[in-house]
């Protein structure tokens, strides 16, 4: 079997017990390199000030090599929240308005993806089957191609692909779109994302189609296809079970006194939908007067990329609104919206999951969201809780037995939360079913025995 290279943005590290990271991402790649061997490579985390970032660093941990690298501040500045956080993440999460292009950043980009393709290209083997993962490296290929490199390369893009009018909106898509032609595999995670690449590329002259999933760019032919990730299921679900002993599960538990929890746990990022989601679980308290002291809503909401400006603003925008909500319909022994801006640990997490009547994952726009499979997997049968999920996340193409909303619909979302919260025990438990059916079928392990085994046969 060949060896694997995957590189990322970042390496998940396993911790100094040797245990492997938590994260069904993770978990699975870890899985694919200690099955074959391999190498994972991708940047450290740290930032120097010299022009010359130095040595890699090598991590050997049984048949797995870590190879990390520093980055110059400016590589960062230009590449990490330059040109990937502040132009491909708005641009592919459809928010135009927040896409701030400079030429000079779109250069970090491509330099620093040609710094990480001249340190691999020398350790490289024949045989070796290369997976890069997502927005950051979009040229990695290209640039190893240049090297003389002709191994098979996949790449898989962790966020949406957005429609034509939107991706020609940024001023460089059509080197974007060149480069991805120099893979051999393109994973999206849904159908539609494969669908707005192949309308976006179809455009163009140079670009030829010769089914649904094959194309040819210059000469070269390669696949698009939708992989849809998913979760560690059996490992999360035994996990939950676990997770409900803990010490943050018995607190929230006390603390709820009776009362239903309602959910959501999101990074702090404008493209989860978080504004939206408090004004519709106000608006759900103003409809509803008698629920005022039956329920609690619980937003988990780790900060990151504080870096990046808008991100500083909205979580003061969060924490405003969720205050204010607080102030206007709170009474002086109940607190509706708690809102949590740290990390909990993966168990607690679980625990919380397993205890929500109602989750509430409503993105204006992601490319899969694990947190809507993690609630699922983390339910009872005897009593599941009620998933209400947006119909912008790639999830809703295989969860479409949650209750679909228009996270935009501040109402509709509102009256979803009711039924959410008034659903009959037989129809949780077919909706559970149906959506657990779907985590057990497709799981992050066949996620990635299917992407490597396309990319190998293909
Ligand atoms: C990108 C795409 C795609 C969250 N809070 C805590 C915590 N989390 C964990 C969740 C989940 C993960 O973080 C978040 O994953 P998502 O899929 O929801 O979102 P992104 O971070 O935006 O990920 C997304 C994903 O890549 C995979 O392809 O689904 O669309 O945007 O696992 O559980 N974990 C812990 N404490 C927290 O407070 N321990």
């Amino acid at each position: 079997m060949s060896r694997l290279i995957v590189v990322s943005n970042r390496v998940p590290l396993p911790d100094k017990h040797g245990t492997a990271p938590t994260g069904g991402l993770a978990v699975a790649l870890q899985a694919a390199l200690n099955e074959r061997g391999g190498i994972w490579l991708g940047w450290s985390g740290k930032s120097t000030r010299d022009d010359d970032p130095g040595p890699l660093q090598v991590i050997d941990k049984g048949n797995i090599q870590y190879l990390l690298t520093d980055l110059t501040e400016r590589d960062l500045e230009e590449y990490y929240q330059g040109f990937a956080n502040r132009v491909l993440w708005p641009i592919c999460h459809y928010r135009l308005d927040l896409a701030e292009y400079a030429r000079k950043e779109m250069a970090g980009y491509f330099r620093v993806n040609r710094f990480f393709a001249e340190r691999l290209a020398p350790m490289l083997r024949p045989d070796d089957v290369l997976w890069i993962h997502d927005y950051h490296l979009i040229p990695l290929a290209a640039e190893l191609r240049k090297l003389g490199i002709a191994n098979r390369i996949g790449f898989f893009l962790h966020i949406p692909w957005p429609v034509p009018d939107v991706l020609f909106a940024m001023p460089v898509y059509e080197t974007i779109l060149k480069c991805l032609s120099s893979y051999d595999l393109i994973g999206f995670q849904t159908n539609n994302d494969r669908r707005n690449f192949a309308d976006g590329l179809l455009r163009h002259a140079w670009a030829t189609a010769k089914s649904d999933t094959e194309f040819e760019v210059d000469g070269r032919a390669f696949q698009a296809r939708a992989f849809p990730i998913g979760i560690e299921t059996s490992e999360f679900m035994s996990f939950a079970r676990k997770a409900a002993g803990t010490g943050v599960a018995r607190r929230m538990h006390q603390s709820l006194d009776g009362k239903k929890l309602i959910l959501g746990v999101d990074r702090l990022d404008y493209s989860k939908g978080i504004t939206q989601r408090i004004d519709a679980f106000e608006k759900f308290l103003t409809r509803h007067p008698d629920r005022e002291r039956n329920v609690t809503f619980l937003q988990i909401t780790p900060k990151s990329r504080s870096e990046v400006p808008e991100y500083e603003a909205m979580q003061r925008a969060v924490a405003e609104q969720a205050g204010r909500v607080n102030g206007a319909m709170g009474t002086i022994d109940w607190v509706p919206i708690r809102y949590v801006n740290r990390s909990l640990s993966r168990p607690a997490l679980a625990g919380l999951y397993r205890m929500a009547k109602v989750a509430l994952v409503t993105p204006l726009r992601d490319g899969m969201n694990l947190v809507a499979k993690e609630f699922v997997a983390a339910q009872t049968e005897e009593d599941p809780g009620v998933l209400v999920l947006s119909r912008f996340a790639g999830a809703a193409e295989e969860l479409d037995a949650a209750l679909l909303v228009n996270p935009y619909d501040v109402e509709g979302t509102a009256e979803a939360i009711r039924r959410g919260l008034d659903m009959a025990l037989e129809e949780r438990q077919e909706r559970w079913r149906a959506m657990l059916g779907k985590l057990k079928s497709n799981d992050v392990f066949s996620w990635s025995h299917n992407f490597l085994t396309s990319l190998e046969t293909q």
